[in-house]
């Protein structure tokens, strides 16, 4: 089975090395593949120093900010063209421990789609803010009543697909291009049909760096949630026909 890691980063340079050490040392011989928007920081400028070392560990520069989710996109395409089984989605700032990825890709082989989750038993969310967890658990419960998803932490991005779920929702359709990529993926991949289960993790704090969150885009992910409900009522998702309305 060929896995790859995605990694979205804008401005990560505290974390990217010893983050790609890490994962090299929970799973020596996976794919990483690296989606940067031109980091001032230099970000990109790091990948590119390791993958000369290493032959598994890709860049992709982007010139400009596109912004989270069309790096993600971009990156699972990368992932799809290098004949992936399947595709783990993480952030570059240690909040997703890869101590994880050896058991999402254990639990992928029983479904289609493996999120790790902050809601279910055993999970956790320890970051020190209650206000950012609260907006967390907030989003999340809009996400599932709007949608109609089952799933209990519907904010993750930190997951594991099987290549056939990234083909079938098909990329080009996609319509995020900020961080609610995580919901319309799991929203399409529910439409579809496809088995989706919950991994407990523990969600920590982002090791350095900056969040790249704030106000706007939290706005921006809430009305994505009702133009992605909209849409589908109004059939304009690409959907075969057999897939229910909800
Ligand atoms: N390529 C790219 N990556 C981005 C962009 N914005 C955020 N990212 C990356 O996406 C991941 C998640 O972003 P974060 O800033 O950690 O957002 P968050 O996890 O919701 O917020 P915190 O909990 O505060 O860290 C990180 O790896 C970022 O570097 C962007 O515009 N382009
Ligand atoms: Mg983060």
């Amino acid at each position: 089975m060929k896995a790859f890691v995605t990694l979205p980063t804008f401005n990560e340079s505290k974390n990217i090395e010893p983050l790609i050490q890490e994962i090299r040392r929970q799973v020596p011989s996976i794919g990483i593949v690296v989606a940067d928007d031109d980091s001032p920081d230099g970000t990109w400028r790091i990948v590119e120093e390791i993958s000369r070392r290493d032959p598994n560990l890709f860049l992709l520069r982007r010139t400009t900010r596109k912004g989270r989710g069309s790096a993600g996109v971009d990156a699972f395409r990368f992932a799809l063209e290098h004949q992936a089984d399947v595709i783990i989605e993480m952030d570059a700032d240690f909040s997703h421990d890869p101590k994880y990825i050896p058991l999402l890709l254990e639990r992928v082989r029983e479904c289609d789609l493996v999120i790790g989750s902050r809601a279910v038993a055993e999970g956790k969310d320890q970051r020190r803010s209650a206000l950012r967890k609260w907006i967390t658990q907030l989003s999340s419960l809009y996400a599932r009543s709007i949608l109609g998803l089952t799933v209990r932490d519907c904010n993750s991005g930190y997951r594991c697909f099987r290549r056939e779920v990234l083909e079938t929702v098909n990329l080009d359709t996609i319509i995020s291009t900020g961080p609610s990529l995580v919901q319309e993926l799991l929203f399409k991949a529910h439409l579809h049909g496809f088995s989706i289960c919950e991994l407990p993790i523990v969600f920590t704090e982002r090791e350095a760096g900056e969040s790249k969150l704030n106000l706007k885009r939290l706005l921006q992910g809430f009305l994505m949630i009702l133009r992605l409900k909209v849409l589908h009522l109004l059939g304009r998702l690409n959907l075969p026909k057999d897939c229910q309305r909800v």
